[in-house]
């Protein structure tokens, strides 16, 4: 059984989904952002960056628990405990970690300071300018990238698991998704999943 961590957020939906896909049964504990829950001392004790998402899983490697935090460990340790979604051949799996680290290091961190800005109710310019001129600039890659591959990777892998739900925030980060067209042929294909739709409700509070 794997305890899930989580809040309704970009980083918290790729978890939730990808326990979806592989069909592992977890329960979910909602960890209330706005008020907080992530700083209690309990919830630091799972994960010390005081974020979400986080998993305990109760049957980890060699049948002890395991606790993880950072949505692309997540990820990646659930594909390799279940053996989906991330192949074993070395080329294709090392292109899935590329795109991987791709959303991680830039897609997520990217996006995540434009819907900041964008939010922020004293507006800022320089750094709506600056994150949303960045974010183009990611959505232009994912275009090429998906003009020649269906998936990031090819297959449908955790590269897409981990970048979907950021490319769902598409109206908060002002982009049209009508502008990158291989993204959105790429992201109406991963929102007709069920498996998505059932992890993009959780949770459910
Ligand atoms: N690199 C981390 C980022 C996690 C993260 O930024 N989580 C946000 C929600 S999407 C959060 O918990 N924010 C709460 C806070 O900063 O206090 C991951 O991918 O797990």
């Amino acid at each position: 059984m794997i305890q899930l961590f989580t809040w309704g957020t970009p980083n918290g939906k790729k978890v939730s989904i990808m326990l979806e896909e592989v069909g592992i049964p977890y329960e979910v504990h909602p960890i209330n952002l706005q008020k907080g829950d992530q700083f209690a001392s309990e919830y630091l004790a799972i994960n010390p960056n005081n974020k979400i998402p986080s998993i305990i899983d109760t049957d980890g490697p060699g049948g002890q628990p395991l606790t993880l935090f950072e949505s692309g460990a997540i990820l990646m340790y659930l594909a390799e405990k279940t053996g989906k979604l991330f192949p074993q051949d070395m080329r294709k799996r090392y292109e899935v970690i590329q795109w991987l680290m791709f959303q991680m290091g830039g897609v997520g961190p990217m996006f995540g300071q434009a819907n900041f800005f964008f939010r922020l109710s004293e507006k800022v310019p320089y750094a709506i300018d600056r994150y949303h001129k960045e974010a183009l600039r990611l959505y232009k890659v994912l275009d090429q990238q998906l003009g020649k591959k269906e998936y990031l990777a090819g297959e449908y892998t955790i590269a897409d698991i981990a970048t979907y739900p950021w490319v769902w925030r598409h109206e908060m980060h002002q982009v049209k998704l009508e502008e990158f067209p291989n993204v959105k042929r790429w992201y109406d294909a991963i929102s007709a999943r069920p498996a998505v739709q059932r992890g993009m409700q959780i949770p459910k509070v």
